[in-house]
């Protein structure tokens, strides 16, 4: 067995690892730079679900297979709902889908995540192809906009150690306060930021005139829509001063720009806008086609590669899923319970399901209340193949050690598929299906086939190749007496996987005390939580990590205006003593 892997878990890095000795290290050359984040380091301290229960009752691995067929065959196709998650990122996670499909049952579309983002992008450059980490080590300036780097995508690190750093975050993030400029702007403004950094830009003549005469040439028209914005009674509403405009402007004339984003920018409803405003001022500047410049965001970890599964099926929403309509909901790789928006309303409609079926690692809310608990197999016990939403690597994951503890994805699909008469291929067949799409790089590494590293040479993706500008934005008003809910990722938790957080922090002039439990509400709910103080934060926002326990009673179901993407920063809290 080779005991070369990947680590499968949603995550920028996607890191090479190696198995020894019932350890995982990082594989030094290449992209993982010799080393993991704490979820690897610590993987196995994790307790996993290890025996399949039904109703409370230990059964064996069969009994649960044959439970799992006879709840599928009970009802009609239509009322069964398969609900997948990303808590493994690896290809095979899909056979499932191919399974319920060609079954005829339900599945899920939208997004809990880059979805608002990832539209925008797609509205003004026609797709969603990414800048890679390859070529953000060829960049002079990097803009980090709503990206943590230090919790999030720490393999980035290494590569711009000696580069101008500018960030556009309202936490004085790790990465805040080594950089050149911070600016801690107030949440849910950066669309008026990105269009005032453009029309600045065309006023002081950096604008790459050549450039957006071929690529942009709406852009007259763009500076127009720029200039409605009121400059003094924005720059005070969102809490940026002229001064850090022109510095911004300053430090990236005619320089290589990376402008990294993450999903932070765009957990609002209007975030495809931001999305977009963020990219016309790369565009402004010029900054696609060209060696170390560029946007990047979370690519699509699947582009250029075709899935051999039929996943063709009625779809319904995962962020406002309806449960009650089911009568059986297969849940797999996720735990809606704590990660979908709106907490209580998942949780009622859930209630009404008559199976409920859990296929994962780990106990939680979900587990909890499911009637029938299947173990997944890790990552290190079973065949799998991986890529990236931020670099361009292919990764194979053999299994690295036997366990009899769990199924796979391939074999509950291979057995479902059997009994119900659909056909299904070997495992082996899909995972070389997946890496006919790479090619071996000089390195010894695969990389997806046909993924340009250096996007948009010869244009935008658009009709007539060129950039689609924001034509109109709504104007967005903050409630003054709530407080701005930051609901962004922890360095301890996978979301809801791994050590979760407890406590919400907030900024000690709020009155409240350390350690002290207070309520937080919301129009969709409220939970309590202890108090931590936390002033990198600023004083009118409250940070509440995902996968902490209850926080999203607080957030909405509604969609995103585009991209059907959750929207976990637009509801404003309350606090109150306890
Ligand atoms: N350790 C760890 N790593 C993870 C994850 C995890 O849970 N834990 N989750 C993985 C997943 S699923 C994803 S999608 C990625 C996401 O990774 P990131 O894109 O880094 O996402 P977040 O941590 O949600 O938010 C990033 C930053 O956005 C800032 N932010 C919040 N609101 C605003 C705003 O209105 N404007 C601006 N400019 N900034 C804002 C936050 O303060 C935060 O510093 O991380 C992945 N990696
Ligand atoms: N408040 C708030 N809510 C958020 C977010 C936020 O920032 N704030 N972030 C959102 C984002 S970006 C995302 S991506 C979602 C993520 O939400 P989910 O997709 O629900 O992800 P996890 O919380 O990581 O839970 C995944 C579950 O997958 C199971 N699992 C892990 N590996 C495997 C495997 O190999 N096989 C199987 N069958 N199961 C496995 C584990 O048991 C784990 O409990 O959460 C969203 N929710
Ligand atoms: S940084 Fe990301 S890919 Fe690397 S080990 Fe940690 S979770 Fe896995
Ligand atoms: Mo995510």
């Amino acid at each position: 067995m080779s005991n070369i892997t990947a680590c499968p878990l949603d995550c920028y890095d996607a890191c090479e690892v190696e198995y020894k000795n019932e350890k995982l290290s990082g594989l030094k050359d290449r992209h993982t730079h010799g080393f993991l984040c704490s979820h690897l380091n610590h993987y196995g301290k994790y307790e996993t679900i290890v025996t399949p229960r039904y109703k409370g009752k230990e059964i064996t691995i069969n009994e649960a297979l044959s439970k799992l067929k006879e709840i599928i065959g009970a009802y009609q196709k239509d009322e069964i709902l398969h609900y997948r998650g990303s808590g493994s990122f690896a290809l095979m996670q899909e056979v499932t889908d191919h399974f319920f499909a060609s079954f005829g049952a339900i599945l899920t579309d939208g997004s809990l995540c880059d979805g608002a983002g990832e539209a925008g992008i797609i509205e003004g450059r026609g797709s969603n192809k990414n800048m890679p980490l390859s070529e953000i080590a060829k960049s002079d300036v990097v803009i980090f906009w709503g990206r943590n780097p230090h919790v999030t995508s720490s393999h980035l690190l290494p590569l711009i150690k000696d580069k101008t750093i500018i960030v556009i975050d309202p936490i004085k993030t790790k990465i805040a306060k080594v950089a050149d400029l911070h600016v801690q702007i107030k949440p849910h403004s950066d669309l008026y930021l990105a269009i005032l950094l453009s029309r600045f830009l065309h006023i002081e003549g950096g604008c790459d005139t050549e450039f957006l005469e071929e690529f942009a040439s709406e852009y007259e028209d763009y500076y127009e829509l720029t200039q409605t914005i009121r400059i003094k009674a924005t720059l005070d509403k969102i809490d940026v001063t002229l001064g850090q405009i022109g510095k911004i402007l300053e430090l990236v004339r005619k320089k290589k720009v990376a402008i990294v984003c993450g999903v932070g920018v765009q957990k609002y409803s209007d975030g495809a806008d931001i999305m977009r405003a963020i990219d016309a001022f790369a565009v402004m500047l010029g900054l696609f086609g060209k060696d170390g410049c560029g946007v990047s965001y979370l690519g699509n970890s699947k582009e250029c590669i075709t899935s051999p599964f039929n996943s063709k099926s009625k779809k319904v929403s995962k962020v406002n899923t309806e449960f009650s309509n089911f009568k059986t909901v297969f849940i797999q790789g996720a735990n809606p319970l704590s990660q979908m928006p709106d907490s209580l309303r998942v949780k009622e409609s859930i209630g009404k399901v008559e199976n409920i079926v859990y296929f994962g690692l780990y106990e939680n809310e979900t587990s909890e209340v499911a009637d029938l608990v299947i173990p997944a197999k890790s990552f290190l016990h079973k065949s799998d193949i991986r890529t990236s939403y931020s670099h361009n690597v292919m990764s194979l994951m053999p299994k690295v050690i036997d366990s009899e503890i769990g199924i796979s994805e391939y074999d509950l699909s291979a057995y479902l598929c059997e009994e119900f008469d659909i056909e299904i291929q070997a495992e082996e067949f899909y995972i070389k299906h997946f890496k006919s799409f790479a090619t071996k790089n000089l390195d010894g590494s695969l990389h997806v086939e046909n993924r340009e590293e250096i996007p948009y040479k010869d244009g935008f993706n658009t009709d007539d190749s060129e950039f689609a500008f924001l034509e109109e934005y709504e104007a967005k008003t903050a409630d003054d007496n709530k407080f701005y809910l930051i609901t962004p990722k922890s360095t301890t938790s996978l979301n809801s996987q791994f050590k979760r957080e407890k406590s919400i922090y907030i900024h000690s002039s709020l009155g409240f005390y350390e350690d002290e439990i207070i309520s937080v509400t919301s129009t969709c709910g409220s939970l309590k939580l202890k108090v931590k103080y936390n002033n990198d934060l600023r004083t009118d926002c409250v940070l509440i990590y995902s996968g902490t326990k209850g926080v999203n009673n607080l957030t909405s179901s509604q969609h995103s205006f585009d991209g059907k993407c959750a929207i976990y920063q637009e509801n404003m809290v309350e606090l109150g003593g306890y």
